[in-house]
């Protein structure tokens, strides 16, 4: 080859491209800036995360304290009603008492629920039935004793309760001595105050399968003043208790 040739200089082409400095100068500015535009990014994301953090905490506190403050409404109010309710049984239990006191005071005793009050005196018709003995037991219990009939009203007025109800037992007996009846309490039966039905007391009328009757009871729809009867004491009947107020 020839030497002229040798020092000539490439000439490029008009399709290749040649960096030029200001280029890239521009280039590096962009990515600068893209740099700092990231970095502020996430500054602003760092924020807004701590910001949410914080909010979220402080919440999370007002949360609680409102429930912890309706709770101890809430225990408040259960404690109030438990009080309420405890005065109202005492309110009510006074309330009876008073009313008692006050019938005492007005001179209006009242009987126990069940019983029936005449001149002071109360009376329970039993609801079972039994022996004599049985009824005098069952009185004992309820702090009576079998009915003592000490007065014509008051034999008009036990007639009367058992009118259409039943036989009933009274607390009369001639155990201790054939014919000679007494009461309960020890009293003798004396006249006028008899109110045995015709031919009572009859001990049985000599009728073996009767046997022995030595207690007495009041006849059902018989004449109020003429009403009583002798039967054995282990008949089953109903009975009459008493109690004085
Ligand atoms: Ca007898
Ligand atoms: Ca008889």
């Amino acid at each position: 080859m020839d030497e002229i040739y040798m020092n000539v200089k490439p000439v490029p082409s008009k399709n290749q491209t040649v960096p030029r400095s200001s280029e890239r100068r521009s280039h590096g500015v962009v990515v600068l800036c893209l740099g700092l535009l990231s970095v502020l990014l996430l500054a602003g994301l760092i924020s807004l995360g701590v910001h949410y953090h914080v909010s979220a905490q402080r919440s999370a506190a007002e949360l609680s304290s409102i429930k912890a403050n309706l709770m101890e409404r809430l225990q408040a109010s259960d404690n109030k009603s438990s009080s309420l309710t405890a005065e109202r049984d005492w309110l009510n239990a006074s309330l009876v008492k008073m009313t008692e006191e006050l019938n005492r005071l007005r001179g209006r005793p009242t009987c126990p629920t069940g019983w029936r009050m005449f001149k002071c005196v109360c009376y329970l018709l039993s609801n079972e039935t039994g022996s004599w003995e049985k009824g005098k037991e069952d009185c004992g219990v309820r702090g009576a004793g079998l009915v003592v009939i000490s007065s014509t009203a008051e034999q008009m007025f036990l007639s009367n309760f058992t009118r259409e109800e039943t036989h009933a037992w009274i607390g009369l007996t001639d155990k201790d001595k054939e014919g000679t009846w007494k009461w309960i309490d020890g009293g003798p039966l004396t006249d006028p105050l008899k109110y045995w039905r015709e031919p009572q007391p009859d001990n049985g009328g000599g009728y073996k399968t009767l046997g022995e009757e030595d207690c007495a009871h009041i006849i059902i729809g018989k004449s109020d003043l003429h009403n009583w009867n002798d039967l054995s004491c282990n008949t089953l009947l109903r009975w009459i208790c008493m109690k004085r107020l």
